[in-house]
């Protein structure tokens, strides 16, 4: 139900319905009600649910990478547990008095070097993955300024910016208690399985932009503009939050990005055109969906 009727229903004054009525305009749309994903949680382990290739990517090699450490860790832990028992003073009292054996110290070279190669041999692809952009679909800007994210969307020449959410203003912006931290007053919307690139920077400061459901981080660094790309699988809310420490309020400048069904994203972004005087969609980027 629109905001502006529940208010005049509860008997609040027309001055607040008007205050809220900005909002409602907002709220209204089904990006609303959209499900958490990527968001901590309280106890758990692991990481965010992926919702990007890149994120299973770095899942994936997370997982590897801990099976092959463990090996090593009990590797190494039994071998010295062996030689404290079997060659200490009292089981080994007159020790051999070589100092080198060829064959061992090759073997310790080349084994860790394959193990490299291997692992390097799945990373790699990864990392290039990642930083190799691909043609975006939508170019967005993210800037991170002392202490609040701004966002531009480019194809569109309009910008805002994105503030956290106090703890009473969650639910008038359709947020739970425990995105208290997590979201913003505004947020990145974007459309599920499109190439997006966000260009990155910072305006004082260097910060981070990350997502971790996305598996991106990239500093953004004033006067350099970075650039990462990701493309969501899923619709829902993500959280992120700024990852270089940028000053006292680093901790409470987080970022909501809503992946939405294209539909929505054509909605909001009109509205959003409306509201932030950009140039309107041409026929061209319309007829691409
Ligand atoms: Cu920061």
């Amino acid at each position: 139900m629109p905001v502006r009727n529940r208010l005049y229903r509860t008997g609040l004054s027309a001055a607040a319905v008007a205050m809220l009525s900005s909002v409602s305009a907002w709220a209204q749309d089904g990006i609303d009600k959209l499900p958490t994903i990527g968001q901590p949680v309280d106890g758990a382990m692991g990481f965010q649910p992926a919702a990007t290739e890149l994120a299973r990517d770095i899942h994936f090699l997370d997982g590897m990478m801990l099976y092959i450490m463990t090996a090593i860790v009990i590797f190494v832990t039994l071998l010295l547990a062996y030689v404290a028992i079997r060659y200490n003073r009292k089981s080994n009292p007159t020790p051999a008095r070589f100092t080198h054996n060829t064959l061992i110290e090759v073997t310790w070279t080349a084994v860790p070097v394959l193990i490299l190669f291997f692992i390097g041999a799945f990373s790699l692809p990864i990392l290039f993955k990642q930083q190799e952009i691909p043609t975006a679909d939508i170019t967005i800007k993210a800037t991170g300024n002392q202490w609040f994210w701004s966002y531009d969307y480019v194809d569109h020449d309009f910008g805002f910016q994105s503030f956290r959410l106090e703890r009473d203003q969650l639910a008038e912006y359709g947020y739970e208690d425990s995105d208290y931290l997590l979201a913003t007053d505004t947020a990145v919307v974007l459309p599920v399985n499109k190439t997006i690139v966000v260009e990155v920077t910072g305006a004082d400061v260097i910060h981070a932009w990350t997502v971790p459901a996305f598996g991106v981080k990239q500093d953004a660094v004033p006067g350099r503009l970075a650039h990462l790309w990701f493309k969501a699988d899923k619709i829902g809310v993500y959280h992120g939050q700024c990852s270089v420490l940028c000053g006292k309020d680093h901790a409470y400048m987080p970022i909501t990005v809503k992946i939405v069904s294209q539909e929505d994203y054509d909605a909001w972004l009109d509205r959003a055109i409306k509201e932030y005087a950009g140039t309107p969609r041409t026929r061209t980027i319309a007829s691409a969906n």
